[in-house]
């Protein structure tokens, strides 16, 4: 079988995997079940430039790892990445920092990544790029020559055509996509905003054979919703029944469960919260709100705004109906220890996933995951959220509406038991049938037949070759062909 190449701008330490969460996960799950490696950031900064990819192999599987210089994190991770492309992609173009000039070192990290792991490709490997940071990634590869399978998958959502347009560089990022084979994303409709976005930035063409056409490449879409391993949360025999520590007694908890990021729609569940309090004051004593938020991107001034404001609404609405006995929000900014998620999970009545918009949301196949088939809790999703595709029999929110989410709480925390046995069991169905390794294995079987399939186009098409050597030329004239040797395991 072919190797299977993971690149992603953050590689997790593979000694401590068990402690990722998220996108993390779901590629170290994917590259546990074959040969190759991961290539990425180490998370460490590092200004000398002579710094070389380090690789290590823990427990049969290696990894490949970059440092970034200071200027490098800036530019290209805080700012082109994160200060650009989430905030339009996630549809909040007025948090969008265009006129930084970040671009060029956003393209030069895309660059230095491909210039070093060229040299460690063979013939038959499948390379599989993840997320924003590495738009230009295929491109960057075949300027060196890579002819391989590149496949491209998208964690967050593609907000749309209308937003990306807006990118002052947005001509450049699609003529990037087109260099992959197939790109995935997580839902159909994002699906329909990115070939929306590449028929008016660069008049891409839909053709018969589903495909579309940019410039020269044709290029392959298709909708992989991202999965959980429902094993990482199974309960052994004996084990639900020791959840002491984390139980409320007769009042039921309400988790939140998310990355203090301004997509989550946190404001709007604290908000709504307080009127559901004012409404049904019946229930005041009876309900806890806790809502985990771990801080990320702290040096983005967007980061600091939502974390003033959440703090604020947490504290006003503590002041307003706390008792002495009895604190309505339990509001936590820390990251908590990936082994004490599962108890939490399930001595939770209900989960609250309210996300503005989202590419998938995990913390939602988490939460359903740890239910006690017997007794289980109520999933409140929102509409927008990609999971909201899936999951259909959770309660569907619009985040928007202060008034829905209050009606959803209220449904969740009435709703009969029979109802919740029904739910759930149709969602676990649907988390297990889903998981991450279905999502591995599909994407990869996809993308090495979009990779046949562009293979035989090109030994057709001189156009199509003749394409390629100028990208090379290119290249070669702005002395960019270097290559490294390092030996990296199987
Ligand atoms: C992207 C997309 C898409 C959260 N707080 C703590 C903690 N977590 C873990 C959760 C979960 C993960 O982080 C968050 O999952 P998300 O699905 O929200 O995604 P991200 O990794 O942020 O981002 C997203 C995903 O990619 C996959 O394609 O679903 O839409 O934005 O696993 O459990 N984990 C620990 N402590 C915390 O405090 N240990």
């Amino acid at each position: 079988m072919a190797r299977l190449v993971m690149v992603s701008n953050r590689v997790i330490d593979f000694n401590a995997a068990q402690q990722a969460g998220g996108v993390g996960v779901a590629i170290y799950n994917t590259l546990a079940q074959q040969s190759g490696f991961w290539f990425g950031w180490d998370g460490q900064i590092d200004d000398d430039p002579s710094s070389e990819p380090k690789s290590t192999t823990v427990g049969g599987h290696t990894t490949v790892t970059l440092p970034l210089t200071a200027a490098d994190y800036n530019d290209y991770y805080l700012g082109y990445s994160n200060s650009v492309l989430w905030p339009v992609f996630h549809n909040r173009l007025d948090l969008a920092q265009f006129e930084a000039g970040y671009y060029s070192r956003y393209v030069e990290v895309n660059e230095k990544f491909a210039r070093n792991l060229a040299p460690l490709i063979e013939p038959d490997d499948v390379i599989w790029v993840h997320d924003y940071h590495l738009l230009p990634m295929a491109l960057e590869l075949r300027k060196l020559g890579i002819e391989n399978p590149i496949g491209y998958f998208l964690h967050i959502p593609v907000g749309p055509a209308q937003a990306l347009l807006a990118i002052p560089e947005n001509k450049e990022i699609a003529r990037a996509l087109g260099a992959f084979d197939l790109i995935g994303v997580q839902t159909q409709s994002d699906v329909r905003n990115l070939i929306d976005f590449l028929q008016q930035s660069v008049a891409g063409r839909l053709l018969p054979s589903g495909r579309i056409r940019v410039f020269e490449a044709e290029l392959e879409i298709g909708c992989f919703p991202v999965g959980i391993d429902p094993n990482d949360f199974a309960f052994g025999p004996g084990e639900a029944e020791a959840l002491a520590a984390t139980e409320t007694g007769d009042i039921h908890r309400i988790i939140g469960i998310d990355r203090l990021d301004y997509t989550k729609g946190l404001p709007q569940k604290f908000k709504s919260y307080g009127k559901f309090l004012e409404a049904y004051p019946e229930y005041r004593r009876r309900i806890v709100l806790s809502q985990f938020a771990p801080p990320t991107r702290e040096s983005v001034e967007a980061y600091a705004d939502i974390k003033a404001e959440l703090e604020s609404l947490a504290g006003s609405i503590n002041g307003l109906y706390g008792e002495l006995d009895w604190v309505p929000i339990n509001y936590i900014h820390r990251t908590i220890p990936r082994s004490e998620l599962r108890d939490i999970y399930r001595t939770s009545r209900i989960g609250w996933v309210t996300p503005l918009m989202d590419g998938m949301n995990l913390v939602a196949k988490e939460y359903i995951s740890c239910q006690d088939p017997a007794d289980p809790g109520v999933l409140i999703l929102s509409k927008f959220a990609g999971a909201a595709d899936q999951l259909q029999d959770a309660v569907q929110v619009n985040p928007y509406d202060l008034g829905d989410l209050v009606q959803g709480l209220r449904t969740a925390l009435e709703m009969p038991l029979d109802e919740r046995q029904a739910r759930q069991k149709k969602l676990m169905g649907v988390v297990r049938k889903s998981d991450s390794n279905a999502w591995g294995r599909g994407y990869f079987e996809a993308l090495s037949k979009a990779g046949q399939r562009r293979a035989s186009r090109l030994a057709k098409s001189p156009e199509m070759r003749k394409a390629l050597e100028r990208l090379q030329g290119e290249a070669k004239k702005n002395g960019r062909d270097g290559r490294i040797a390092l030996n990296v395991g199987t």
